[in-house]
């Protein structure tokens, strides 16, 4: 199956052709990467766009203004699915998810999955930089949007992701609101009650050596506020 792997970027010059070059190395025939820019000031749309002449498997969205992650990959899903993507895959480009990886996801996808979560809290999984406070936090994550959601999913917050694309095709793009972590809990809620097959594979997770990370308080709060909202809404027959 075909696949592409969007790239959502925002100020990683010195992350991007590292991992686009990456990529290329796992990639079987007819599998792209697509990175989604949000007009970065520190030229990564640039770097981008040589990339893209140099190298036949790159495609490149610009984007005027930083949305959010969210708003950014939805732009990026329609446009691999125009493309003809059998596979559309989600990743970081500050090498948190760790590029070889993808075959294992593309693996899961090809043998019955509808959505392939790369699942830091199944055995296997991993995330070896962490102490004990992180951990807890992010578990701790994980566990509200459980028990909100009723789900036995035990990565809900990761965002390496592969789906087939007849499940983007289906649940509804326009109406997924969330930008941040919450985006990601968003579209895995949406598939599951959809009726689609998620599965969790393994993966090795790694903290960032290059750039900044773009997190922020708010893209937190988000998280906190609209699981109980997706549930509510669910319960009213609107998710
Ligand atoms: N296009 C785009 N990419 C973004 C935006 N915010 C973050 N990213 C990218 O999304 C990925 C994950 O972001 P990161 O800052 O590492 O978040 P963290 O892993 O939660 O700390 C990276 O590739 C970022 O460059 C955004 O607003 N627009
Ligand atoms: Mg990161």
């Amino acid at each position: 199956m075909r696949a592409t792997v969007c790239l959502p970027t925002y100020n990683e010059l010195e992350n991007l052709e590292s991992m686009v070059r990456a990529l290329g190395a796992v990639f079987r025939e007819g599998d792209r990467v697509l990175v989604i820019d949000d007009g970065s000031p520190d030229g990564t749309g640039e770097l981008a766009d040589r990339l893209a002449v140099e190298l036949p498997y790159v495609d490149v969205l610009h984007r005027a203004t930083k949305e959010g992650l969210g708003p950014a990959y939805i732009a990026g899903f329609r446009r691999a699915l125009a493309d003809g993507a059998e596979l559309v895959l989600e990743m970081d480009c500050d090498f948190s998810h760790d590029p070889a990886a993808v075959p294992s996801l593309i693996a899961a996808a090809e043998g019955g999955a509808d959505l392939v979560l790369g699942s830091r809290y199944v055995e296997g999984g991993e995330i070896p930089n962490w102490g004990a406070g992180r951990r807890f936090i992010s578990r701790g994550g994980n566990i509200y949007a459980q028990l909100w959601l009723q789900s036995r999913l035990r990565d809900l917050t990761g965002g390496f992701k592969c789906f087939r694309a007849k499940v983007l095709e289906t649940i509804d793009l326009d109406a997924i609101s969330a930008r941040g972590y919450a985006f990601q809990i968003e579209t895995t809620y949406r598939v599951v009650r959809a009726g689609f097959k998620v599965v969790e594979v393994p993966i090795s997770f790694s903290d960032r050596e290059l750039g900044h990370s773009k997190m922020s308080r708010a893209i937190v709060l988000e998280a906190i506020w609209k699981v109980p909202q997706m549930r509510l809404r669910a319960l009213r027959g609107r998710l």
